[in-house]
């Protein structure tokens, strides 16, 4: 009889199963590491270790290390890359339903668009994720986008005529600019300092942590606010990687996104408040006589275009009749 070595063997096989399950899924986010998004996802990351004893982790990698956000969608596809945060525009060319949340001026404010996506509407944008290789784990705020500018305030649509204003890397957020008189610019987020600085674009635009976090207020100073868009962010793993997960761990990461969405809107409206208070002092020029109307009467051309289709047209009127 010879134990010793049969319990080693078993031993070393158990082992190697367990081993082989073992993952460090790698996230990837534009933003540095204090972000709230980032943030969000190391705690997200801390409660996957938690319940799987720690067979499971998460590494976000901040500052489009691992790329802009549209090769870093790709990368997740095909299963190079575990999980991405991104905004939901560079989804709107590759995912339709994710489009509507990005319409300009479709949610009345924070508190409805928290309520849209924390309902049926946001469960059924996530669900469309998966047919482009996506699990749609969940949505993080984004607050209100507004523009900025080194040149000039925008307080109305005709300020915008002819401005060369750069956008993220979406059909429909080119069709704003051109519904607008400007010319859009997309351009990767972290190409975007530079672009200011160097008169590539007349204006971005942007919620306050990204203006703040980005230095964009160094080259931009001032920031028109027209909060045009509510555009928030979203989570996804690749469905190459989650295919190979046990339902057991898929569950435990769907539980541990879900749980990390109100800590994360905690930060959020910490980091809200901070950010404008940090560029503030910084010099920034803050205006708030604005003519939002003018911007949102220019917009019946992109939802024409763009949420022609009956299954978005249908989706946009029920966002508007949430209260
Ligand atoms: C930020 C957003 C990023 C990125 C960026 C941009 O608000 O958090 O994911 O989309 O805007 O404008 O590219």
């Amino acid at each position: 009889m010879r134990p010793i070595p049969i319990l080693a063997a078993l031993l070393a096989a158990a082992f190697s199963a367990g081993a082989a399950q073992a993952k460090e899924f790698r996230s990837s986010d534009v933003h540095p590491l204090d972000y709230p998004t980032v943030q969000a996802v190391v705690y997200m990351g801390k409660l996957i270790g938690e319940r799987t004893n720690g067979r499971h982790s998460v590494k976000v990698f901040g500052q489009s290390t691992l790329g802009s956000e549209k090769d870093t969608i790709e990368q997740t596809k095909i299963g190079a890359l575990d999980m991405v945060r991104v905004n939901v525009a560079p989804m709107n060319n590759i995912v339709p339903a994710t489009i509507v949340p990005s319409l300009p001026f479709l949610f009345k404010s924070t508190a409805h668009m928290r309520k849209v996506l924390d309902g049926p509407i946001g469960e059924e944008i996530l669900a469309a994720m998966e047919a482009q290789g996506f699990i749609g784990l969940c949505f993080y705020d984004s607050g209100a986008r507004s523009f900025y500018s080194g040149k000039k305030a925008i307080k109305s649509v005709a300020d915008t005529k002819g401005m060369k204003i750069r956008v993220q890397q979406s059909d429909m957020w080119v069709a704003m600019m051109q519904a607008m008189g400007a010319n859009a610019t997309p351009l990767p987020y972290a190409e975007v300092y530079t672009a200011l600085k160097t008169g590539v674009v007349d204006a971005a635009e942007n919620n306050w942590p990204s203006y703040e976090s980005s230095r964009h207020y160094e080259a931009a100073k001032i920031y028109s606010v027209t909060e045009h868009s509510l555009a928030p962010e979203i989570l996804v793993f690749s469905k190459r990687v989650w295919d190979g997960l046990s339902k057991e761990d898929q569950a435990i990461i769907r539980a541990a996104a879900k749980e990390s969405v109100p800590y994360m809107r905690k930060l959020w409206d910490e980091r809200e408040v901070s950010a404008r208070k940090t560029v503030e002092a910084a010099g920034a020029q803050v205006v708030t006589d604005v003519d939002k109307k003018s911007f949102s009467d220019a917009m019946a051309p992109v939802y024409a275009k763009f949420a022609a289709d009956p299954k978005l047209q249908d989706m946009v009127k029920r966002i508007q009749a949430i209260d």
